[in-house]
């Protein structure tokens, strides 16, 4: 059973609620909402095998959510994606919250830096999240025969492999965080995209040099290191 939101917090503002996964995309949402420092709630909605809450598949969640996918953020006028005031897409929901408060510093505040944003985003989110991933965990969705499982889960590697050797290139070139100049929602979110490469058996630790220095600076922030303990999440 899902729980009941509360109303507000003390300012009267609705209080968000983060509907979320241990390890999942959803992570990065969490970290963001630690960087922010107000009040948050957490509902765990499992994303795979049983981790505790609801799965993503069942009828309470997609009653709310009809993808049936986390993360949601609860508190966000409106309409689109979900339940009233539900608000889906882990990129909409970090450019919401690094909006919605500005002094956190979240996103670059010129149109070209947050247009940068928006490119890494769309591509982790569209291809190497959805398409890649989607391939090695999810086969599912590319096909119906259960036999052809092995071949989208194997052609899942080889994308994730040429992506990961993309982002090391673009890491590489001497740059401090992934938009250049500033920490943003970017980096907590090449963080899930990190320890998954880890999970799916690539060497994170030497394959990825410039990429693990950007992970290893984003995991000396306390809101990231709360998270990773609060989620039991290690990354390599
Ligand atoms: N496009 C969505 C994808 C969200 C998504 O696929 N989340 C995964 C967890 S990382 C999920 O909920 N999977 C559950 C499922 O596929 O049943 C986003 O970027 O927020």
């Amino acid at each position: 059973m899902l729980r009941q939101p509360k109303q507000s917090n003390l300012a009267g503002t609705p209080m968000h609620r983060l509907y979320y996964s241990p390890g999942a995309c959803s992570m990065a949402v969490h970290i963001v909402l630690e960087e922010i420092g107000e009040p948050y709630e957490l509902e765990l909605v499992s994303s795979r095998g049983h981790l505790g809450g609801v799965g993503t598949t069942s009828p309470e969640w997609t009653a709310k959510n009809p993808k049936g996918r986390i993360p949601a953020l609860s508190g966000v006028t409106g309409r689109i994606g979900g339940s009233d005031d539900l608000l889906t897409e882990a990129h909409a929901i970090l450019f919401y919250l690094a909006r919605t408060h500005p002094g956190a510093r979240l996103l670059p505040a010129d149109a070209a830096g947050e247009a940068r944003a928006i490119e890494w985003m769309n591509w982790l989110s569209g291809t190497v999240h959805a398409v890649s991933y989607g391939q090695i965990w999810r086969p599912n969705r590319y096909v119906a025969d259960e036999r052809d499982y092995a071949a989208v889960q194997s052609k899942g590697q080889q994308n994730i492999r040429g992506q990961y050797a993309y982002i090391e290139s673009l890491l590489g070139d001497g740059r401090d965080w992934a938009v250049p100049g500033a920490y943003s929602v970017v980096d907590p979110y090449l963080l899930v995209f990190y320890e998954w490469g880890a999970r799916i058996g690539l060497d994170m630790k030497t394959s990825y040099p410039a990429w693990r220095h950007l992970t290893q600076r984003t995991l000396q922030r306390p809101a990231v290191r709360h998270v990773l303990a609060n989620e039991n999440i290690s990354v390599p």
